[in-house]
């Protein structure tokens, strides 16, 4: 956790996007020698800045911390404890990485981490982050448009939804070799393709303006604001196109509990809990509640999604 522990640049110094080449040249030299023939643990990818400039569709809520969003964290491969991944996603090797993009299109390829980190625009997006179990932050992703890092495996008129999939590596993600099976791995989940499509979703490359913890999904996760947390898949290393909808970890467990839209919905209760306000994470025991919003208060940009669709039978 203290490795990632960094000041969040004031906008002032948030530098145009060349300046970060200089400086990955900078560390290919004298630093980054070091620590290649250190053996690159990915420990030393954090601390990096990444240069950013602000996109659209921010929140004006104030972030939650570092430290909030990095201690308190859902990502099962490490443990079903909120602390877990904090203490054991380190072990977690995030380079070299890449995403296999396959299925229904007519150039299927791969992504390479490098590559989003350095040819792509990098856009700081303040959102709110819901979780099915009716907590919520504020978390400000740098990421990029999953759209735009789609496009060039141009994409098959007849695809209709896109499938995600985790690493499995169980001898550094533990929860994969506990002896009590926590889920079946990979964790996957999909979406509609013109809900992976919309602007508002991004692939996050990282958080307070550092490259991901590991915890938060490094070294690239989905984020989907409008739908519960779950649908925000980490640590991703595929990417297929489909005609049918995709196989999704939580749906999978619990068909009752959780649908595959899993769009937030204050009025489409859990079956064993209420849906209408959160828990926002920050200031201790005292962490205020707060009422839920409909598709987490981003209604305006993906309501007409779901235009004529009972969202109570598809929740
Ligand atoms: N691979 C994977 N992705 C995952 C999870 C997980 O257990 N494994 N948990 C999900 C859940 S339930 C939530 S709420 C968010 C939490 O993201 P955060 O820990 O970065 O806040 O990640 C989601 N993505
Ligand atoms: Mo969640």
């Amino acid at each position: 956790m203290p490795a990632y522990r960094f000041p969040v640049p004031p906008a002032s110094e948030i530098t145009p996007k060349h300046a970060i080449l200089n400086r990955r040249a900078f560390m290919a030299g004298a630093a980054g020698l070091a620590v290649a023939a250190a053996g690159a643990p990915a420990r030393t990818q954090a601390g990096e800045m990444l240069k950013t400039v602000a996109g659209p569709f921010s929140t004006d809520e104030t972030p939650n911390s570092l430290d909030d969003i990095s201690g308190y964290c859902n990502f099962y491969e490490f443990g079903t404890g909120k602390g877990d991944p904090a203490k054991y996603a380190d072990k977690l090797t995030t380079r070299p990485w890449t995403i296999e993009v396959g299925g229904m299109v007519n150039n299927p390829g791969a992504i390479d981490i490098e590559d989003l980190l350095t040819q792509y625009t990098l856009e700081d997006r303040i959102y709110r982050l819901r979780c099915v179990e009716a907590w919520s932050m504020v978390v400000p992703w740098v990421g990029i448009p999953l759209s735009s890092v789609l496009e060039k495996f141009d994409v098959q008129g007849s695809a209709k939804y896109v499938a995600f999939e985790t690493l499995v590596r169980p001898e550094e993600m533990r929860g994969q070799s506990s002896t009590f099976p926590i889920l079946p791995w990979p964790y996957v989940e999909g979406l509609r393709l013109d809900e992976a499509m919309h602007p508002l979703t991004i692939l996050a490359v990282g958080l307070h303006g550092e490259v991901l913890p590991n915890q938060n999904g490094a070294p690239v996760r989905l984020v989907v604001p409008w739908k519960y947390g779950f649908k925000s898949i980490k640590s991703i290393v595929s990417i297929r196109f489909t005609e049918e909808e995709p196989p999704a970890t939580w749906n999978l467990q619990n068909p009752r509990e959780y649908g595959f839209y899993s769009n937030v919905n204050p009025t489409v209760d859990h079956p064993r809990w209420s849906q209408a306000s959160e828990r926002r994470i920050g200031g201790g025991l005292f962490s205020s509640r707060i009422e839920t919003q409909m598709f987490n208060g981003y209604g305006e940009q993906v309501a007409s999604l779901y235009d004529g669709m009972d969202l109570k039978k598809y929740f």
